[in-house]
């Protein structure tokens, strides 16, 4: 071998040195990428910020039970329309049948997107599959989904998806634990597919080879998610420990998550809320009824029919005024909650007329007053006489369904606190006279109420 000139040893050293140091380099930084500074847990006061910021969300019912709609064999089938499965005691293989008929060409995610943000709505939650099994995307465990099942192929979750990302509305699922449809769930208990005295002996292998998968397809391809939503947490082989596992699970797929009480055995009720509801979820899901006096300490959310069923019935007409829906959203900020308002569709994609008139109504109202539920929190003063109280920073936002004649009203709080007030619905924010007395300030208020359903008048306090 010839012996190599002092030119090119130096030439070989100057490599190896380099080599080694973008070795050095790359491994540093493979370290800093795989091995970070050990990211901070999120809290839980900063995983609900957005959440409890929101205060207003759509509920979304959609499935194959739009297809019957609340009609079966020609009969009227009692009961709300997405239990039309159960109720009719409808076998799973002609339930199946609804899929062949069911193609909503009139489904517009982006329209369903932008009617909830017209009204105000932060947050979407739509069933990803209802207790009937029917799946809503395209899950790779089963073929009884949208893609796979129906003449209509297109991934109605992944447009949503889409849709919310692009309008800033928060995407979360409603998924039921209960299934009728599986095999190792609540399909052999037909024809009471929710009697709750039955038990699968497979039911652990739908909750790892079914549930769990699902819930893993719905964070890695259409989140991140706001909120998972679960239900039918009450059937009997549903226990305290594997919704504990449950909500462990999905924390540790996406740790910003939010997570309902019904995850865990039983929680259907108000009494299953407890303070520290870690371990039972993160909020109370009080369902076609608002708390009292709220739920103090603890996070929650008032689901709600804007008729008297969740997915769609062609007969039920029974829509609750636009002044009950404001006056809700209202009384429940007041009271601390959340209030999420359900729509259900048609079998054509569409949002029945009486609804999308209330949306917008209910937009109009929140396009003066929305300043007065965002953020907000329970009233300090409980119910005045003349209707509600939220609070947010120095202000009390005093929601007035009941205009007083006389052109004063009485705020009961002492007179010391008495500063600016002012109409919401008053771009100038013309001061109202105040006067404080001991224990109450009143104010003059003009002799016509802005609104006829609620008026809200801004008492911004000082701290004297
Ligand atoms: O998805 C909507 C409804 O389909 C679902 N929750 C809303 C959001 C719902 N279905 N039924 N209910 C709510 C009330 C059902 C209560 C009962 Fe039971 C289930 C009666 C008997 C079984 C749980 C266990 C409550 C009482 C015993």
């Amino acid at each position: 071998m010839r012996k190599k000139h002092g030119r090119q040893w130096l030439v070989i050293g100057v490599t190896a040195l380099a080599t080694l140091l973008a070795l050095v380099a790359i491994s540093c930084s493979e370290t800093m990428r795989s091995d970070p500074t050990p990211k901070k847990e999120l809290t839980k006061d900063q995983r609900m910020a957005w959440w409890r910021e929101a205060r207003f969300g759509m509920f979304i019912h959609w499935g194959l039970y739009a297809v019957p709609a609340g009609t079966y064999n020609g009969k009227r089938v009692d009961g709300i329309g997405e239990w039309i499965m159960n109720n009719a005691k409808i076998p799973v293989k002609e339930y199946e049948k609804y899929a062949d008929q069911f193609n909503p060409i009139g489904f517009n995610a982006d329209q369903w997107v932008r009617m909830a943000k017209n009204a105000g709505m932060k947050y979407i939650v739509i069933t990803s599959k209802h207790h009937d099994g029917f799946c809503l995307w395209d899950s790779k465990v089963t073929n009884y989904d949208i893609m796979d099942a129906t003449p209509f192929k297109r991934d109605i979750l992944k447009e949503l998806a889409v849709a919310c990302k692009k309008r800033g509305v928060k995407l979360c699922f409603y998924h039921s634990i209960m299934d009728w449809h599986h095999p190792d769930a609540q399909a052999p208990f037909y024809p009471n597919y929710n009697d709750t005295s039955k038990s699968n002996p497979n039911f652990d292998r739908y909750v790892d080879t079914y549930l769990k998968p699902q819930i893993a397809e719905l964070i890695a391809n259409y989140g991140p998610l706001g909120v998972l939503w679960f239900d039918g947490e009450w059937i009997k082989d549903w226990t305290e420990p594997k919704g504990k596992d449950m909500y462990a699970y999905i924390r540790g797929l996406q740790p910003s998550i939010i997570i309902n009480n019904r995850v865990g055995k039983g929680r259907q009720g108000m009494e299953g809320l407890s303070k520290s509801s870690e371990d039972a979820g993160d909020f109370g899901t009080p369902e076609q009824q608002i708390p009292p006096t709220g739920l103090p300490g603890v996070d929650w959310e008032t689901c709600m029919t804007i008729n008297d069923t969740w997915g769609f019935k062609a007969y039920d007409e029974n829509w609750k005024s636009t002044e009950e829906l404001v006056r809700n959203l209202a009384d429940i900020a007041s009271k601390g909650g959340n209030f999420l308002l359900n729509v259900g569709p048609t079998p054509e994609g569409l949002f029945p007329r009486p609804i999308e008139r209330r949306l917008e109504e209910i937009g109009n109202w929140m396009a003066v007053n929305s300043e007065s539920i965002y953020g907000t929190t329970a009233s300090p003063i409980g119910k005045p006489a003349w209707g509600r109280c939220t609070a947010k920073g120095n202000k009390l936002y005093l929601h007035v369904f009941n205009w007083p004649a006389d052109g004063r009203l009485d705020v009961p709080l002492a007179g010391a606190k008495a500063g600016k007030a002012y109409l919401m619905a008053d771009k100038k924010h013309a001061g109202l006279p105040v006067s404080g007395g001991q224990d109450k300030i009143t104010i003059s208020v003009p002799d016509a109420a802005p609104d006829s359903i609620d008026s809200v008048i801004v008492l911004v306090t000082n701290n004297r």
